[in-house]
């Protein structure tokens, strides 16, 4: 997993509204709504909820230690969706007990390894990186027009690829996964096919596979293995991937069919997916 640096989030966490238009302008949803739409929950049911619910944030100073305004930053998006929220002034356990005693319901908190989100009550617990795969599923499909019965390429089979490639497969896609990694990407494809009882492919050759998939998530670290050559009018890139990896070029040729942000869909959807309800989607 690549370590976010404060640059990576800073300007993108700070303008949370110039975000949302333009994410409603490529997906129809709001951050909140595209959330709801990733955890299959009602946005309207769900507001109530979201605005009595207390988010603790707690800094973790282990390993590589905390990274300057991340915790902020989730306190930033939690309130934009709609939650209260606090970053507590202890770090590690003495944090969890501070936000805990503080009232919060659901608790934000990252190492180096792991971001989760967990409900005090119910006690469910919602990964990062699965919650953001999902999301940039939902937006994918959303932005595009619809995947259900379309050739999707997922780049990256870690973590985030998994998350992204479950939820298009949930959405009727016919997904095909690649991974520098082989023996990785045929891994995901076989778990894939076994849990879904679908048919996923494995893509071999990245070239080949970018010159002929126009629905495409990135979900690898990986940099400039897009290129303006892959960009066709009809080619939609998501991209839960950091850093993300289009070039400049073809970044500027596929911009309203690009998806992509250090933290917001991820943290939301995260949100959305704590909640224990069982409201019907309206996506
Ligand atoms: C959660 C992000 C998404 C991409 N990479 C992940 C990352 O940077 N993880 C490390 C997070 C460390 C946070 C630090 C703090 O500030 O509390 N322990």
């Amino acid at each position: 997993m690549t370590r976010l640096k404060t640059d990576d989030f800073k300007n993108s966490v700070a303008n949370l509204d110039a975000y949302d238009s333009e994410l409603t302008n490529k997906t129809g949803y709001s951050l909140r709504g595209v959330a709801c739409c990733a955890e299959d929950v009602n946005e309207v049911e769900i507001l109530p909820l979201l605005r009595n619910i207390s988010v603790g944030v707690v800094p973790v100073t282990s390993g590589k230690g905390v990274i300057g305004g991340f915790c902020e930053a989730l306190k930033t998006i939690a309130c934009h969706i709609g939650c209260r929220a606090f970053v507590t002034q202890t770090s590690d356990l003495s944090g969890l007990v501070e936000a805990f005693e503080k009232g919060a319901d659901i608790i934000l908190s990252a190492d180096d390894d792991r971001f989760i989100a967990f409900h005090a009550q119910s006690r469910r617990t919602v990964d990062n990186a699965t919650a953001t795969g999902k999301a940039y599923a939902v937006g994918l499909d959303l932005m595009s027009g619809g995947v259900k019965g379309l050739d999707v390429l997922v780049i990256g089979c870690g973590p985030v690829g998994r998350g992204a490639a479950e939820k298009l497969i949930a959405l009727g896609a016919q997904v095909s996964v690649y991974d520098i990694e082989n023996d990785i990407s045929n891994r995901l494809a076989d778990d894939l096919a076994d849990s879904f009882d679908t048919k996923v492919l494995t893509a071999i050759k990245l070239e080949s596979a970018l010159t002929c998939h126009k629905l495409i998530i990135d979900a690898s670290p990986a940099q400039n293995i897009i290129q303006t050559r892959h960009i066709t009018p009809d080619t939609y890139i998501s991209v839960p991937g950091v850093p993300h990896g289009l070039s400049e070029e073809a970044r500027l040729k596929n911009s309203n069919r690009f998806l992509h942000d250090p933290l917001q869909l991820g943290v939301a959807t995260m949100l959305a997916g704590a909640l224990t309800i069982d409201t019907k989607s309206v996506c």
